[in-house]
């Protein structure tokens, strides 16, 4: 698409190939970090303009780096987003990219090449850090979680992995360090099911006396096993002393990273950091708690505004600030109630983390994929604001391009190259992106176009607008930030237009 459009602009592509020898030659090959947060909202962080949080390890980043305001996550929950990210493919040409249960196989397959292959065939250290939530070893239920748990990150790019399997709310709540559960006791062996609960083992929905740090929302599911004082989802027994804490989560995920960074500095490296806090359950450190005024959602986004800051400190430290890059985005939208009775809606007063935008996580509306989005690369770009439409699907191609690696034939098949874009040397984004909720959307600059699906209108649960509706909508964003005025009656050409794309995106079938 990028070249597509630069070719039509004539000397656009010579530009390009002069920039990019420029930067090339202006710096050695960078250290690049992705930091993944999970469904941090384009409003919760204060380099976005509300006024009722204070992230100044993230606002430091963005000021010194490109801040976007029309980025996007590939799709509005966790494990399409992230499949979409690390492959370069938009995950819709899959059926099986849906939210993984922790017992899932990978999604990943060892033989796609991941972001990871690339930048380890460049000749960099790959680590990744933080939450998975993109299957383990061959099929699903079938891995040895007391043994070396195969396929894994290895088999896709990874030197070093120091993960959780899926999510914060799903069984095993262990940590996974190159393929092997950390600290486990033989003598206690750990069992997982999604589908038959342990004999003996106390469940949520019937034990409520035994969630002592935190209780399901009404109707909201979360009622399975119970580890630490919280109800999860799945079924688990064994691994005591491998159980994780989960305040303690953030400290345990940015010490592995921080030692992944000290351990390769002299070496160029890749680490993908995939934080967790603002994900349910919220359990923040002690030391975070009661300082956001907003109760667990708030003070999450400050122990990962904390992460952050421990990233920045330790490159200052090892002298690596300047020619590091740093991404640092959202795997989607923001939700305030996802299932646990932490007193978030109660308490968010006037916060906004879905900024100007409707809907959130699960939305088919701007809220649930338009994510912060920061790129900081001291020695290489200078600071700005950009507008420009860029994509997490478009990193692949981009970084590819940093690294003038020419990819194999039919990887990162959806990617496209804006390294320019990213950072900062030009705003111009991409013509338009395909969105991934209940319904695929195709959002250009100026209008978004929402396909016609038969999902609800409303979660109730979680309290958000999904966007889905069996009519076309077509939203002008310019006028229209917040999606009230569907404009598909007034211009049944666009609409037409719009879903041209979306079929023409459709029918290429590249998987
Ligand atoms: C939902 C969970 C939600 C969260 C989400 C995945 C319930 C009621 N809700 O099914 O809490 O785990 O899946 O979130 O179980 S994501 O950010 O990883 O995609
Ligand atoms: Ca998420």
């Amino acid at each position: 698409m990028n070249n597509t459009l630069i070719g039509c602009l004539g000397v656009g592509a010579a530009v390009l190939s002069s920039l990019q020898t420029t930067h090339a030659q202006q710096s050695e090959r960078p250290n690049v970090i992705f930091i993944l947060a999970d469904d941090i909202g384009y409003g919760d962080l204060s380099c976005n303009g509300e006024k009722t949080i204070h992230t100044p390890n993230v606002d430091a980043l963005a000021s010194r780096g490109v801040r976007f305001t029309d980025a996007h996550a590939v799709a509005a929950t966790s494990t399409p987003s992230r499949y979409s990210l690390l492959t370069g493919q938009y995950a819709w040409r899959r059926n099986d990219t849906g939210i993984a249960t922790g017992d899932a196989g990978m999604i990943i397959r060892p033989e796609q090449h991941t972001v990871a292959d690339m930048f380890q065939s460049g000749g960099y250290v790959t680590g990744a850090v933080g939450k998975w939530h993109l299957g383990l070893g061959d099929k699903a239920g079938t891995q040895d979680w007391n043994g070396f748990i195969t396929p894994g990150l290895k088999d896709i790019g990874f030197d070093y992995s120091y993960i959780m399997a899926a999510t914060g709310d799903r069984v095993p709540c262990v940590f996974v360090e190159n393929q092997r559960v950390v600290n486990l006791d033989p003598n206690d062996p750990i069992e997982v099911s999604y589908t038959t609960p342990f004999p003996g083992e106390p469940l949520g929905k019937d034990h409520p006396e035994l969630l002592t740090v935190l209780k399901p929302s009404v109707n909201h599911g979360h009622d399975q096993a119970i580890v630490n004082g919280v109800s999860r989802i799945g079924y688990m027994k064994g691994g005591k002393q491998a159980l994780w804490k989960d305040e303690n989560i953030a400290d345990s995920i940015t010490t592995k990273a921080v030692q992944f960074i000290e351990d390769n500095q002299h070496k160029p490296f890749f680490l993908y950091f995939a934080t967790n806090d603002a994900h349910v359950p919220r359990v923040p450190h002690p030391r975070f708690v009661g300082k956001s005024g907003m109760g667990a959602r708030g003070d999450a986004l400050l122990q990962f505004d904390w992460s952050v800051g421990e990233i920045l400190k330790v490159l200052d430290k090892l002298g690596l600030t300047e020619n590091t890059l740093i991404v640092l985005t959202s795997d989607n939208g923001p939700v305030v109630d996802d299932g646990y009775q932490d007193k978030a809606v109660e308490l968010l007063g006037k916060h906004r983390p879905w900024g100007d935008f409707r809907g959130g996580k699960y939305s088919n509306f701007e809220a649930g994929t338009r994510v912060p989005f920061i790129v900081s690369w001291p020695a290489n770009v200078k600071p700005s604001v950009s507008s420009a439409l860029v994509s997490q699907l478009d990193l692949f191609a981009s970084m590819a391009s940093l690294l003038n690696t020419t990819l194999p034939e039919g990887s990162a098949p959806d990617s496209r190259d804006f390294l320019n874009t990213l950072l900062g040397k030009t705003k111009l984004g991409r013509e338009y992106i395909i969105e991934q909720a209940g319904s695929l959307s195709v959002t250009t600059s100026n209008w978004k176009y929402i396909a016609p699906g038969n999902g609800p209108a409303y979660n109730k649960l979680t309290n958000t607008e999904l966007g889905n509706s069996k009519l076309p909508q077509l939203y002008n964003l310019k006028k229209d930030k917040g999606e009230k005025l569907n404009l598909a009656d007034k211009y049944p050409d666009k609409v037409k237009e719009l879903q041209a794309i979306l079929d023409k995106e459709k029918n290429k079938n590249n998987d």
